[in-house]
Order: C-alpha cells, then sequence, then structure tokens
C-alpha cells in the first residue's frame, strides 16, 4: 500500500514538475501579450532597479548557492540503496518512492532531524572557499520543501534546535560570508511537504480556507523573522511557490511583498515570488517581470541575449546533472568540468547574467570532494580573469565562433574557449563602429599583442575584421581571456565596387 502511495506521488511530483515545466516561458522568446490589461497586483518595484543593492546584483557576476539541510545526511542513497531511480533529485529524497524506496521511508526522513550533528560544520571555511573561489554573492537554503528550518523559527517546532546541532546554522551563514565580503540572499521554499495546512490547492471548504490561511500566515510570520533576525542579507531568493495555495491568494502575497520591501529597503526578490490575479507567474498577464530579476534560468542557459529582453537575471546550476542536495555517489553520472562552468558563467555574464554555481554539503558539513575541486580550480582561473566577469555588460558586438564577449567601458573582453588554429583571433565589427579594438593582451600576460585591421573585403558585408595574433608559444589549457582597448578607427574600410551579378 505504501509502495504504491508513494509511486503515486512520485508520479504526480514528476507530473508537477513536467507541467512546471511546460508553462514556463522562459526557454525561449517571450511572447508578449498583445494587448495590456488592468491588474491590481502586477509588479511593485519599478523595471530595471537602478538603486546600489540592485547595481551590487548586476555587478557581481559568480555566486554560489548551497543546498543543505536533513537531505545531507541519506545524500540520495539508504543503507547502501541508491535513490536515482526513485527521487527525481538527492534534495527531493523524502518523495522517495517506487520499488527501491525503503520501508516506512517518510518517517525515517521526518526523524533524520534528530541526526543532524554537522560535527565539521564551519561556516568561515566554506565563506573562505567561496570568496577564494571568486563568488560575490551566495545563495543558502534556509528551509526546502521538506519544511526543516535551519534557524530557530518560533513558528515550528521542525527547527535546527532540535537537532543534536542545535545552534542557529542560518546566522553563521549570514555573518560568515558577510564578513567575507559576499552578500548573502536567503533561499525559502513556501511549498513545505510535512504541513498539514499546506493543501497545495486553491481552498474551497471551509476546513481548506482555515488550513491555507493559516498557512499564509505562518509563511508571513516566518519571512519577517528571517528580516528581523539576519537584517544583514540582500534578498529572498524564493521556490516552492507553484503551490496552489499560494496561487490563490494574490492579494495577500502582493501585500507581503509590499510589506518587506518596507520593513528592508533595498530588498531584492526574483520574479518567483508571487503571481498575479490571474496566476501568471513570474511575468504578470502584461508580460511585465514580476520581481527585480528574472529566476526561470535554472539549469538551462539563454541561447539568444534578445530572448532576455533587458531583464536582469541569474542562472543556477548543479554540478551533476540534476541534485542540488549531497549526493554521496557521482559515479556514472556526467558531472560538469570546471571548462564547462567557466563556459556558462562567461555565456551568462555575456547576456547580463549571474551564475550561481551550487554546492551540497553533507551531513557533517563537507563539501564534495568534486566541488573542493571545482571550486579550487575556479578560483585560480577567476584570479586571472576575474576583470572580465566583475561588473561588465554584454558587448554589442557580432558573436565570436571563438569564445563570449564581455566590456566594461573602453576595455572590449573576449575569453577564448575555442583558440584558432592559426592563432589569429578574428574580431568582427560593424563598418560603421566607432570604436574598434586598437589594443590587445591576455589577462595574466602583460604583452601587447599584434593588432592588424584585416578589411577582407567581402561584397556587401557590412563588417569589417580586426586581427589579434596569437603567440605560437603562448599555451593555455583553459579557455583564456582577451583583453582589447577600444578606440577610434585608424585605418578605412575601402568602400569596393560591389560584384556585378
Ligand atoms: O525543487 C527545487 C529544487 O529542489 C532546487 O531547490 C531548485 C533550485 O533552484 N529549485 C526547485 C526546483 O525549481
Amino acid at each position: 500500500m505504501i509502495k504504491v502511495l508513494n509511486k503515486a506521488l512520485l508520479i504526480s511530483t514528476s507530473l508537477m514538475l513536467a507541467s512546471s515545466m511546460v508553462n514556463a516561458q522562459w526557454t525561449g522568446p517571450k511572447e508578449k501579450p498583445t494587448q495590456q490589461v488592468q491588474l491590481k497586483y502586477g509588479p511593485i518595484t519599478p523595471a530595471h532597479r537602478t538603486d546600489a543593492n540592485m547595481e551590487a546584483f548586476r555587478n557581481y557576476g559568480l555566486g554560489q548557492f548551497i543546498h543543505w539541510g536533513v537531505y545531507a545526511i541519506p545524500g540520495n542513497e539508504w543503507e547502501g540503496v541508491s535513490a536515482r531511480k526513485g527521487a527525481p533529485a538527492s534534495e527531493w529524497i523524502r518523495v522517495w518512492g517506487g520499488p527501491t524506496a525503503p520501508k516506512d521511508w517518510k518517517n525515517t526522513y521526518d526523524n533524520l532531524y534528530k541526526q543532524f550533528a554537522a560535527k565539521d560544520f564551519d561556516a568561515k571555511k566554506w565563506a573562505k572557499q567561496a570568496k577564494a573561489m571568486g563568488a560575490k554573492y551566495m545563495i543558502f537554503t534556509t528551509k526546502h520543501h521538506d519544511g526543516f528550518a535551519l534557524w530557530p523559527t518560533k513558528y515550528s517546532e521542525y527547527n535546527i534546535t532540535k537537532s543534536p546541532y542545535g545552534k542557529d546554522i542560518v546566522k553563521e551563514v549570514v555573518d560568515a560570508y558577510t564578513a567575507e565580503g559576499i552578500d548573502v540572499y536567503l533561499y525559502f521554499s513556501v511549498q513545505e511537504w510535512n504541513n498539514p495546512d499546506d493543501i497545495d490547492k486553491k481552498p474551497v471548504t471551509s476546513e481548506e480556507i482555515a488550513k491555507n490561511d493559516r498557512f499564509l500566515k505562518y509563511t508571513r510570520n516566518q519571512l519577517l523573522e528571517l528580516l528581523k533576525n539576519y537584517p544583514k542579507m540582500k534578498g529572498f531568493w524564493f521556490d516552492g511557490t507553484w503551490d496552489r495555495g499560494w496561487i490563490s491568494e494574490p492579494e495577500f502575497t502582493y501585500n507581503l511583498e509590499k510589506e518587506m520591501r518596507e520593513i528592508h529597503p533595498g530588498l531584492i526578490i526574483g520574479s518567483r515570488f508571487r503571481n498575479d490575479e490571474n496566476g501568471a507567474r513570474h511575468f504578470d498577464t502584461n508580460g511585465k517581470l514580476l520581481g527585480d530579476y528574472e529566476q526561470g534560468w535554472e539549469r538551462k542557459m539563454p541561447q539568444q541575449f534578445e530572448w532576455l529582453d533587458g531583464n536582469d537575471w541569474d542562472a543556477v546550476m548543479t554540478i551533476p546533472p540534476n541534485g542540488w542536495g549531497y549526493m554521496k555517489d557521482w559515479s556514472g553520472l556526467y558531472t560538469k568540468t570546471t571548462d564547462d562552468i567557466i563556459d556558462m558563467l562567461m555565456h551568462s555574464v555575456s547576456m547580463n547574467g549571474n551564475f550561481v554555481l551550487n554546492f551540497g554539503p553533507d551531513g557533517d558539513g563537507n563539501m564534495h570532494p568534486g566541488e573542493d575541486k571545482i571550486a579550487k580550480e575556479l578560483g585560480e582561473w577567476m584570479k586571472v580573469n576575474e576583470e572580465a566577469v566583475y561588473g561588465v555588460r554584454h558587448a554589442d558586438f557580432p558573436l565570436s565562433k571563438l569564445g563570449y564577449y564581455t566590456q566594461k567601458g573602453e576595455n572590449l573582453y573576449l575569453t577564448v574557449m575555442n583558440r584558432p588554429v592559426n592563432n589569429i583571433v578574428r574580431i568582427t565589427v560593424p563598418k560603421n563602429a566607432k570604436e574598434v579594438p586598437v589594443a590587445a593582451e591576455i589577462l595574466g600576460n602583460k604583452k601587447a599583442l599584434v593588432v592588424k585591421h584585416s578589411d577582407v573585403g567581402l561584397d556587401k558585408d557590412n563588417n569589417t575584421y580586426y586581427d589579434i595574433l596569437l603567440p605560437e608559444q603562448f599555451k593555455s589549457k583553459r579557455a583564456f581571456v582577451i583583453k582589447m582597448k577600444l578606440g577610434a578607427p585608424r585605418s578605412k574600410t575601402d568602400k569596393l565596387m560591389d560584384a556585378k551579378m
């Protein structure tokens, strides 16, 4: 019977995930509504906030996500049996169903907090590692879908004070990262699997209405508590807001967003917090972004800059294909390499987004050795190349097959992912450009590179070309960055006779 129920839950969970993917509009160009309607619960903050907090968000470039909670104890397996085929992700292990699920698993899971001793947890060590990796902000799971709060909340018994660890983990994280100059954002799942008041449906009966009301009140209390307890935090990273009870209360969530912003001026909230009165999420019925940045780029990358429609955004990424919480066993899975991560980081920043790399520490508080390796290698790369990552913007140059452009004022950066075999890095520049590459060097190697105007003379071509010559003896095992100085063109692009056809 339990197995049947587990299976049903797993199927409904997968359907829910699948349907949220189908409804998602962020995987391609967004269709703009043809008409604008009057809305009561549209955006609260102006599009493209320009205050200091939002400017800081725009300049982060690289962030760290940490998923930590009682799901770290099993690490996607239990008593030698893997949950890989039975749970959608390691931090979703509570919903493990099907033939491999342990007997009475949910009950076992709900008692795991009694083993959460976190004996090696050292927030300062995590923060130092994040700093060395080059992260400028971090997002920390205060409470995931299982409902276990890592702070001593007054509003639920299911919290860290009941575990053997006992101390306020959220405070330790906020303090340690802030001390390292890394801004902290609090991840908060609205949906709670083990909360009987979370009905995950539009309430209809008086009992459902009472439950949902209690659940909304409880969520508000916890959020205001987090704001009060951790005033150094910069924003919330919401999740689980696909909850149908939550979606059914747009007036409540609208007022709550206003209230939180009043309590914590400058607060940054992404597009996952709430929906409008028609249930539109991320973007309201008029196509306007709900929140300060687009928060739908989870394990995905925009192919075209235009898809982003000028919005701020972040991409959050796992190292294994999926699985945000600790996964003991990475064998048989493709785990992203440091080169993959550098590629996605530069892809993101070249399109005005931040890239956030996820870490899932084990139940003792240690990062996975694979995460340690990537953090170290990425940090080494960032040390040399950070100038092409922090505070940069999309560069309005034709795309290069060789890598990603970023720009800061008169400096244009090309992160070379694909080195040409002839060592000639060709930069395509519109013929009418007022600014073209006039000098170049490789970051980490101050020697000036030769820059030549190569007016190839292709008929009907709107572009001209600048060639940067890489020294043959220059070797690099990873992507490298060419920093170019932009200036007025020093040579003319010849107007040739059009080819007669
Ligand atoms: O269901 C969660 C998942 O476990 C994880 O926390 C990710 C992180 O972005 N968010 C949800 C899925 O969108």
